[in-house]
C-alpha cells in the first residue's frame, strides 16, 4: 500500500482531459491497493486546459488536483509536480492513454514494495504489444540505439510516456536533472543508472495516438544536444 501521485502532463489538451481523467478514476477505483491522486500538470496551454483541470479538481476534491506552471516544457511540468508531491510514489502518463492502464499496478507495485526506484514502460521489448506507424517506430528504435551506444543506458525504451519514481529517489535525482523538455526522461534514466538506483522495465501494450504535440525534428535535436551535454560534462552524482 502506497500513496501515489499520478501526474498527467498536459499541453493544449482541453478536448481530451475530462474523458481521460474519468477513465483513469474508474480504473483507480478498481485498485484500492494504493491511495491514488491524479495531478493534471499544465504548462502554458492556450486552449483552456487549465480551466478544465480546475473544473475536474472541483468535481473530485482530494482525488484530482490541477497544477499550473507558467513556462512551457514537459520535463519542467513533471519535475514541479514530482518535487511538490508528498506521496510515496510519483508517476506520470500521457493524457492520450496510449499505454494501456492495466499496466499501472506493474509500474507502481515494485516501487511501493521498495524493490525498485524508477520504473518505466517499454514499447520495444519482445513482450510489448505496440501499434504505431513505421516512422514513429523507426525514430524510436534509432533514438534508443544512440542512447545505448553513446550514453551507455541499459534500457530498451527511454521515451515511453509511462514512468514512476519513488519520491525519495525523485528528491535525490531531480536536482541534478537539467532538461525541462523531452530529454528529461532520458536524462532521468541516465542519472538514475549512473548513481546506482534500481531501474525496472515494464513491457506495455501501447496504441499510438496520432494527435501529437511533438515536433520530431525539434525533439530529436533537443535529445542529441542533451546527450552531448552529458557526454561532455559527465553524468552528475546525486546526493542520497
Ligand atoms: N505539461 C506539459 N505537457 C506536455 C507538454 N508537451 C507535451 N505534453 C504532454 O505530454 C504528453 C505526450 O504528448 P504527445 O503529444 O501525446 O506525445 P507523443 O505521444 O510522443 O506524440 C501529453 O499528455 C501532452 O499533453 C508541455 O510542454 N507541458
Ligand atoms: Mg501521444
Amino acid at each position: 500500500m502506497a500513496t501515489v501521485d499520478l501526474v498527467i502532463p498536459c499541453y493544449n489538451e482541453a478536448h481530451v482531459i475530462a474523458d481521460s481523467v474519468g477513465r483513469t478514476l474508474a480504473f483507480l477505483d478498481a485498485h484500492p491497493e494504493h491511495e491514488w491522486r491524479i495531478v493534471i500538470a499544465d504548462n502554458a496551454s492556450t486552449d483552456g486546459t487549465l480551466d478544465v483541470a480546475r473544473e475536474l479538481q472541483a468535481a473530485h476534491p482530494g482525488r484530482v488536483a490541477a497544477l499550473h506552471i507558467p513556462v512551457k516544457g514537459r520535463g519542467l511540468a513533471l519535475r514541479n509536480a514530482w518535487l511538490t508531491s508528498d506521496a510515496q510514489v510519483s508517476a506520470y502518463m500521457d493524457v492520450d492513454l496510449s499505454t494501456d492502464l492495466k499496466h499501472l499496478p506493474e509500474l507502481i507495485d515494485p516501487l511501493a514494495a521498495d524493490e525498485a526506484d524508477v520504473s518505466f514502460g517499454t514499447r520495444l521489448d519482445a513482450r510489448s504489444e505496440t501499434v504505431r506507424g513505421w516512422r514513429r517506430e523507426f525514430t524510436s528504435r534509432s533514438y534508443v540505439f544512440i542512447l545505448r551506444w553513446l550514453g551507455g543506458l541499459r534500457v530498451s525504451d527511454a521515451q515511453c510516456g509511462f514512468k514512476a519514481i519513488r519520491t525519495d529517489a525523485a528528491r535525490a535525482l531531480l536536482p541534478v536533472v537539467e532538461d525541462t523538455g523531452w530529454f528529461f526522461d532520458s536524462e532521468l534514466l541516465l542519472v538514475a543508472q549512473h548513481n546506482g538506483y534500481r531501474l525496472h522495465e515494464v513491457p506495455v501494450k501501447w496504441i499510438d495516438d496520432p494527435d501529437s504535440r511533438v515536433n520530431i525534428i525539434k525533439t530529436a535535436t533537443g535529445d542529441l544536444k542533451g546527450l552531448w551535454r552529458l557526454r561532455r560534462g559527465g553524468i552528475p552524482s546525486a546526493v542520497r
